[in-house]
């Protein structure tokens, strides 16, 4: 039987080509993290958002990505970070780990961002990424409600949609599932194309109700 649950079909005119967009993910669950970020960045892609205008900056893990959106927020008016061109163009999300619990230290370490400051169009909107996944102590619960409850804040303080990026998986195979990238019969659907779509149909309707 098929589930009722699941987003309404995307309004069919969304238009991003004129929409500035960041992406800041987490460094924790790469393989996983990689995945959504790439398909975040396709989508928004192909709904006009011009990769010079798609910026992305990494963070350690999720607790730190509300500090990470507030201050990402505070200083959009200036270009800092990577763009999502520089890092199609040359630089990647790294090779895929066969595991998806954190990097060992001596494994390639996630790409830094660039630092530039330009005067720049302010983010219309802001797309953190991170996956939790649970482990044998009270960690996973902690962070996934003060990190919810804190983006939420961000958004309604600062009035820039803030969309919620953040997967909160009991098991690795939940988190691959909802990356695309299931590795059983299955592999799911990528969650960063639903985010992508949010994130311009809101940055467009903000536009329209200030
Ligand atoms: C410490 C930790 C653990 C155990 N698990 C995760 C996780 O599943 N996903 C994630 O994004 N981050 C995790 N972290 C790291 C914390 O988010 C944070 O980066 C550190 O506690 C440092 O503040």
């Amino acid at each position: 039987m098929t589930s009722v649950k699941g987003p309404a079909p995307p309004p069919t005119n969304l238009d991003g080509s004129a929409l500035r967009v960041a992406i800041v993910h987490s460094r924790w669950n790469k393989e996983v993290i990689d995945a959504l970020v790439t398909g975040t960045i396709a989508k928004l892609k192909a709904l006009g958002v011009k990769e010079s205008n798609i910026v992305v900056q990494s963070v350690p893990g999720s607790f730190e990505l509300p500090l990470a959106v507030s201050k990402m927020i505070a200083g959009s008016h200036v270009q800092a970070g990577a763009t999502a061109t520089d890092l199609l163009g040359g630089l990647t999300f790294g090779a895929s780990t066969p595991t998806l619990r954190p990097q060992s230290r001596s494994s390639t370490p996630a790409p830094q961002s660039s630092i530039v400051n330009m005067p720049s169009q302010p983010f219309d909107a802001i797309i953190p990424i991170g996956v939790l996944i649970k482990g044998s102590t009270m960690h996973f619960e902690y962070i996934c409600e003060s990190v919810s409850h804190a983006l939420m804040r961000v958004q309604l303080d600062t009035g820039v949609p803030v969309i919620y990026g953040v997967l909160n998986a009991l098991n690795d195979d939940q988190a691959l599932e909802r990356a695309g990238i299931g590795r059983g019969g299955d592999k799911g659907h990528n969650h960063g194309e639903d985010w992508a779509i949010a994130a311009v149909d809101m940055a467009l309707s903000s536009r329209k109700w200030s």
